[in-house]
């Protein structure tokens, strides 16, 4: 029997090219996100598998519980959940920000990966061994940087949330893991501006970023992972990424 992976955000950047990384492998899908037009166009692309399409704003907790709480076949047994649909929004100091894009973050990054976590925990218990929860946090959650203020807040969240449940799963048989992907090219940055496409140049010019096949590949290659073994946290740079020296602000 092919397994089924639940995959949040999967209209653009790691979300999508896992769908379809996932699809190429055999996997029936759940895939979710807001864009009810992308999804359909997913769906054609995917036919050679059992692709289930939900619109669905992680943020709406009553939706989401709905949608997940009926599963039919042969989507019911879920073995794989990548919690991925998440979003920065503004590059400001904290001082500068607006408050309603903060609370979006928050409400999608945490109330809403943690909605759709509580949702399916019972369907991957059910599954028991060898099923996986993958989510996707950042690097932001450990390097903080001018402008990441709340975003890091929630990837921050996201790792220890990770952890945390991994303790309270034992004996399951789920795993929990937390792949923390640095400088990606995707649509996350025009997201993050407000669509300026020239920042979207500026930022991944040369850097030969982490690309969504990338992270797909490593998606993959977690789920697949032997059921004994669990990847609690995984952090991923592009060659191109590393660490500055402390900021210091003289008088
Ligand atoms: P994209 O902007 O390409 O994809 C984000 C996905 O999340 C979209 O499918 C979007 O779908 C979905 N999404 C956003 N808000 C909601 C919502 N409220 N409800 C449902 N779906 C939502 O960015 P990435 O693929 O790069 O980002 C995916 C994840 O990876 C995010 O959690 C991000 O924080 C994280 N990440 C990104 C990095 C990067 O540099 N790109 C690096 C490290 C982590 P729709 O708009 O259709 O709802
Ligand atoms: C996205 C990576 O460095 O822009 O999570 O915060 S970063």
């Amino acid at each position: 029997m092919n397994k089924t992976a639940v995959i949040t955000g999967a209209t653009s950047g790691f979300g999508l090219a896992a769908a379809r990384r996932f699809a190429a492998a055999g996997w029936n899908l759940v895939l979710t996100g807001r864009r009810e037009e992308r999804l359909a166009q997913i769906k054609d692309e995917l036919a050679q598998t059992s692709v289930l399409t939900l619109v669905l704003d992680v943020c709406d907790t009553e939706a989401v519980q709905a949608a997940f709480s009926g599963l039919a076949a042969p989507f019911n047994q879920v073995d794989v959940l990548i919690n991925n649909a998440g979003l920065a929004l503004g590059t400001e100091p904290a001082q500068a920000c607006d408050l309603a894009q903060w609370h979006t973050m928050i409400d999608t990054n945490i109330k809403g990966l943690t909605t759709v976590t509580h949702a399916l925990l019972p369907k991957l218990i059910e599954t028991g061994r060898g099923a996986s929860i993958i989510n996707i946090g950042s690097i932001a959650a450990n390097w903080p940087y001018p402008g990441g203020n709340v975003y890091c807040g929630t990837k921050a969240f996201v790792e220890q949330f990770s952890l945390s449940l991994r303790c309270d799963l034992a004996g399951t048989g789920v795993r929990v893991s937390c792949l923390a992907p640095g400088l990606s090219e995707s649509e996350f940055t025009l997201v993050r501006t407000g669509g300026d496409q020239e920042a979207y140049d500026n930022l991944y010019k040369g850097a030969h970023a982490i690309q969504p096949d990338d992270i797909a590949d490593t998606l993959l290659w977690l789920a697949r992972l032997p059921a004994h073994l669990n990847i609690n946290t995984l952090e991923i740079m592009p060659v191109s990424q590393s660490w500055s020296p402390f900021a210091v602000k003289r008088d």
